[in-house]
């Protein structure tokens, strides 16, 4: 099976990745998996090029296909704060109970309509011949009133999504990973792979036929 690279230490990351990429015929390997322990500095200003910079610096380290994910919470009201800084945002190490409140209480008393926000993943494939392709996904929702929710990882507990009518920390997690922003970078990115990646159409092709008798 073709070994594939995810360049991500957090674990609520690489939990979702693993069961959005379910069914393909490829062996996914965290950070972890492989005995790297480094800290990547993210310095790019926006997802894509921190995206790019994660995929690049574990492909040239160990010449395997690699994957990375560069996500975040753009909240309107805040100037599109935490946006690229999300994990780092009021000190890496601050529990996401203070940063959802930190949030909340800085949209105190603002009406639904001006509390939009969205999470955006972008998601970078490096191949070791030196190519790097990006893909984009991104879901529009609300900061809710109230933290909320205890599924996920992160800024769920206060992600608001009216269709739902409940955070995406209340959701299952099998529906989260159905229409979250990270989802959809990565069905686009499927496609990438399909495209790029010998035997992997016609192994997932046989799979599906198989799951379908
Ligand atoms: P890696 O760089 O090792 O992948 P990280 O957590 O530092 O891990 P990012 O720099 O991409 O990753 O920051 C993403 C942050 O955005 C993440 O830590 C959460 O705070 C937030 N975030 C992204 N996707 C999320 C999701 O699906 N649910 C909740 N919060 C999310």
């Amino acid at each position: 099976m073709k070994k594939l690279i995810f360049a991500t230490s957090n674990e609520g990351k690489m939990d979702e990745i693993r069961d959005i990429l379910k069914g393909m015929p490829i062996e996914l390997l965290s950070l972890k998996d492989i005995g790297i322990d480094i800290d990547i500095e993210e310095n790019g200003t926006t997802f894509e090029e921190n995206a790019i910079i994660k995929a690049e610096t574990i492909c040239k380290l160990t010449g395997e296909i690699v994957l990375a994910d560069d996500s975040g919470l753009e909240v309107d009201y805040l100037n599109k704060e935490p946006g690229v800084y999300s994990s780092r945002f009021l000190g890496e190490d601050t529990p996401y109970s203070v940063k959802n409140n930190y949030i909340i209480d800085r949209l105190k008393n603002i009406e639904m309509e001006r509390r939009s926000a969205r999470f955006v993943c972008v998601i970078a494939c490096s191949f070791p011949n030196g190519n790097t392709i990006t893909r984009e996904g991104i879901i529009e929702g609300y900061i809710a009133e109230k933290i909320s929710g205890s599924n996920g990882f992160g800024y769920d507990p206060i992600f608001y999504l009216p269709e739902y009518n409940c955070t995406t920390a209340d959701m299952p997690t099998e529906l989260k990973n159905q229409i979250s922003h990270r989802a959809k970078a990565l069905k686009k990115m499927k496609e990438v792979l399909i495209q790029h990646i010998p035997n992997i159409e016609n192994r997932e092709i046989q799979s599906e036929d198989f799951d379908s008798k």
